[in-house]
């Protein structure tokens, strides 16, 4: 029997490597980077490999199961959401929209059935109660690119393939991959800027595999990012090394600006982020001599009390030292498809809006249309008009992944019903009442909705499936269509397709008018994903219209390209990429100049003794990678890295159990001493804990690891943003 050769976008990190399948007698046996990828060039890591697991993995569900007396009970999808008509809409009657609540996780964002069709599913709902990972994650970055630059996904990423100097604040791309930066090989990019006379700076507390591989390195107070960024900031002011060049004109708020950092000159904001100040004024000068240099912040600069000021204060500098927008600068994506940046009017927009509602108990603004996933618990707990009583997660784990994950699962007991889309039963979709499996990856069409817009050059690329989807099984798309249907009120029997080209008509009269009914016409023999992409790719910035650009993007030619199609590198994007209603570049927005007077109250904060700070490890993935053999080999990565000063002060041994506890919860990690830690901070990687009873995790609860977020604070937030504090929280140390 032969081999046959396939291409799948890798769909588990932010990467989005190209990967070649081989595939024998119906079975996976070989995962290699595919070389002629024009986006990723043959790279991949160990978890592209473990897709293999992924799908062979007996724990990955299969069928619908439903809860009946306490025990999960495999399903036909038909029984399934009979189930979910019989119990949803009735709340839905009896409470109101609110009174259910979607939580949606950070697989979504890789799956575009899922990115594409939630939205059906959250308006059908119209409830004000939606929550997501990204505010346990980036909606600081969201916040503040919006407010910048006019929309949540206008978001800068370094040019790295001309960039000679990079200043990086908490990512680390040599584990992570990246992130809100799409940058596949980031070392291998990093070392051939090296090569060519480059500088690569890093700013972590703790010294990462990309700090060991950096330039410079610097230990920061962890929580200290705004306060080293305001000190660069004023630098550039006090030395007179502002350059706004071609922006000059695009450029609204510098004088307010200016006068807004007065209080953070290097040597006031020093103590503060644990960097001396003369190494601050040396880090702004060399950023704004560098002819070629960007700034990026990431994971640890969102997830902090002043995280959308950081993320801001990232651009900020970007700006002022006149590397926005420039080659080898910070620069952004122009995406073939779905971006709403290369859409509508260009040059000037509506801008964004937070605050449009408010959480009920703890009154936090909404955010890009969603509430603080930390406010979920207390929403499902709290009686009175608008109480959640139902849940639909959707790729969502959050007993594990948002703070005090043990009170959530208490909660989540509490609701009459619950629904999980979910491949696996675990943490949390032990709880619901009925899950309905996704498909495995390889099974599953795939275009990348949101990384192009945030990637290092750019690239249209499709995916066709691996293998054929299991007789009967459905498209997560078709599930979330037919939930919307349910809750709609068009009953569990409307077919999902029907309602697709329904809507499909409806959306092209929409956007494209008296055009809508040929687009209607000329994609008639696509359905699904498929059908929007087409539409997406035609009508994009570089797409044929329809016929009227002879040389133009069409799905058929993107699907033609097994390797994807290069679309070049990133070219300047302002005054076009602009959506702000001024037309020019906020670098002062009103809401962040008001958070600065927190800041500066908090300038004399003492030194907590102890702070812990989250990590990740290129053979893990958040919360549900555990389960996969080729990943959950090799020696345990849920340790606790402590400096061994202090080790030695808290009477801690290597090797041993410590108990790690705050505010009455603890954990107990084993110690791993680690001259990679700053002094007074502990690291420990989240997304562990499967030791909870009621999941099927065969591999995974072998070797459970802890719940950093068991200790976390599910009410300690960015204001702004909604954001989750998951980095720089005091906790005490002692042996366990
Ligand atoms: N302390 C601390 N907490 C953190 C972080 C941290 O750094 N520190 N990081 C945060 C970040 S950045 C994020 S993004 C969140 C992630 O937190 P979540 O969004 O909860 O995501 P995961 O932990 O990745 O869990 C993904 C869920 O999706 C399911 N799943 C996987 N593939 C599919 C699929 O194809 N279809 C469906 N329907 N389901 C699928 C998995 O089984 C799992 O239940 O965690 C956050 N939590
Ligand atoms: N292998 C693997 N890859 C992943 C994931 C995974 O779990 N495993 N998760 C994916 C997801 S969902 C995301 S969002 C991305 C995240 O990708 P990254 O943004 O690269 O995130 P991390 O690797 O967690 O790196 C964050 C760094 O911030 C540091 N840090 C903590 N607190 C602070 C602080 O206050 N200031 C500064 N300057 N640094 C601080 C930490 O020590 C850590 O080194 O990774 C994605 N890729
Ligand atoms: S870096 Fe690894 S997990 Fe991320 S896309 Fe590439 S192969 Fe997949
Ligand atoms: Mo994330």
């Amino acid at each position: 029997m032969t081999d046959t050769v396939h291409h799948r976008i890798c769909p588990l990190c932010e990467a989005c490597c190209g990967l070649e399948l081989k595939v024998r007698d119906g079975r996976v046996v070989s995962i290699r980077g595919h070389e002629a990828d024009v986006f990723s060039a043959g790279y991949l890591c160990p978890k592209g490999v473990a897709l293999k697991d992924l799908h062979e993995d007996p724990d990955r569900l299969r069928t619908p199961l439903i809860k009946r007396n306490g025990e999960f009970v495999e399903a036909s999808w038909d029984e399934a959401f009979a189930e979910i008509e019989r119990r949803l809409p009735p709340i839905l009657a009896a409470h109101g929209r609110d009174a259910a609540a979607i939580s949606v996780g950070n697989p979504s964002a890789h799956k575009i059935g899922l990115l594409l069709y939630f939205s059906r599913l959250a308006k059908a709902l119209g409830s004000r109660n939606v929550f997501s990972a990204s505010t346990l994650d980036q909606m600081p970055k969201q916040l503040s690119s919006g407010l910048m630059f006019g929309h949540w996904l206008s978001i800068a990423v370094p040019d790295i393939a001309r960039c000679d100097f990079l200043l990086m604040l908490g990512a680390n791309p040599l584990a992570s991959n990246g992130s809100l930066w799409t940058v596949p090989d980031f070392k291998g990019k990093a070392r051939a800027m090296q090569a060519r006379g480059g500088k690569l700076v890093v700013i972590d507390p703790r010294r990462t595999e990309t700090a060991a591989m950096a330039d410079a390195h610097h230990f920061i107070r962890p929580g200290g990012d705004v306060f080293l960024l305001l000190g660069l900031v004023h630098t550039l002011f006090d030395e007179q090394l502002v350059r706004l060049g071609r922006l000059a004109e695009f450029t609204s708020g510098v004088a307010q600006l200016q006068a807004a950092v007065q209080p953070f000159a290097a040597e006031a904001v020093a103590l503060r982020c644990g960097i001396e100040a003369a190494t601050l004024r040396d880090l702004a000068r060399q950023l704004a001599r560098a002819p070629r240099a960007a700034v990026y912040g990431r994971l640890g600069t969102c997830t902090q009390a002043y995280g959308t000021l950081a993320s801001w204060l990232v651009d900020v500098l970007n700006v002022l030292t006149g590397h926005l927008d420039e080659p080898g600068g910070a620069m952004f994506p122009r995406a073939a498809a779905f971006a709403h940046n290369t859409a509508g009017p260009p040059g000037r927009g509506r801008g964004i809006a937070t605050g449009r509602h408010h959480s009920r108990v703890s009154g936090a603004p909404e955010v890009f249309g969603e509430l603080p996933m930390t406010c979920l618990a207390e929403e499902i707990e709290t009686p009175g008009q608008g109480q959640v009583r139902a849940l639909v997660t959707i790729a969502s784990n959050p007993v594990l992944s948002s703070p005090n994950g043990a009170r959530l699962a208490r909660a989540l007991d509490r609701l009459d019903f619950m629904v999980s889309m979910d491949i696996y039963l675990n943490e949390t979709t032990r709880h619901a009442d009925v899950i309905l499996p996704g498909l495995s990856p390889l099974e599953d069409m795939h275009y990348d909705m949101a990384f192009p817009q945030l990637s290092w050059r750019n690239h249209a690329r499709y995916s066709a499936p691996v293998f054929e989807a299991p007789a009967g099984q459905l498209q997560e798309w078709e599930t979330l269509l037919k939930l919307a249907a349910i809750v709609q009120g068009r009953g569990a029997a409307a077919d999902a397709r029907e309602i697709d080209g329904e809507n499909f008509a409806e959306d092209a009269r929409k956007l494209f008018g008296e055009h809508a009914p040929a687009m209607v016409a000329a994609t008639q023999g696509l359905s699904g994903p498929d059908r929007w992409l087409e539409l997406a790719l035609r009508t994009g910035p570089y797409g044929d219209q329809f016929g009227r650009k002879a040389q133009g993007l069409t799905l058929a030619q993107v699907k033609a390209a097994p390797g994807g199609i290069d679309l070049g590198e990133l070219g300047p994007r302002i005054p076009e990429l602009l959506r702000t209603p001024s037309g020019r570049i906020e670098l002062a927005p009103p809401s962040l100049l008001q958070d600065l007077q927190r800041a500066a109250a908090d300038l004399a904060q003492p030194v907590p003794d102890m702070v812990i700070v989250g990590r990740r490890d290129v053979r893990s993935n958040n919360s549900w990678m555990h389960n996969l053999p080729v990943l959950a080999k090799g020696p345990m990565r849920c340790t606790a890295l402590v400096n061994p000063a202090d080790a030695r002060r808290l009477g801690l041994a290597d090797g041993a159990p410590a108990r790690i506890s705050r505010q009455g919860r603890s954990i107990e990690a084993q110690v791993q001493f680690s001259d990679e830690m700053m002094p007074g901070v502990v690291s420990l990687p989240h997304g562990w804990g499967h030791s909870l009873p009621g999941t099927r995790l065969s591999l995974a609860a072998a070797r459970p690891g802890v719940n950093l977020n068991a200790l976390l604070d599910e009410d300690w937030r960015d204001p702004l943003s909604g954001n989750a504090v998951l980095s720089g929280v005091p906790v005490q140390l002692a042996p366990a």
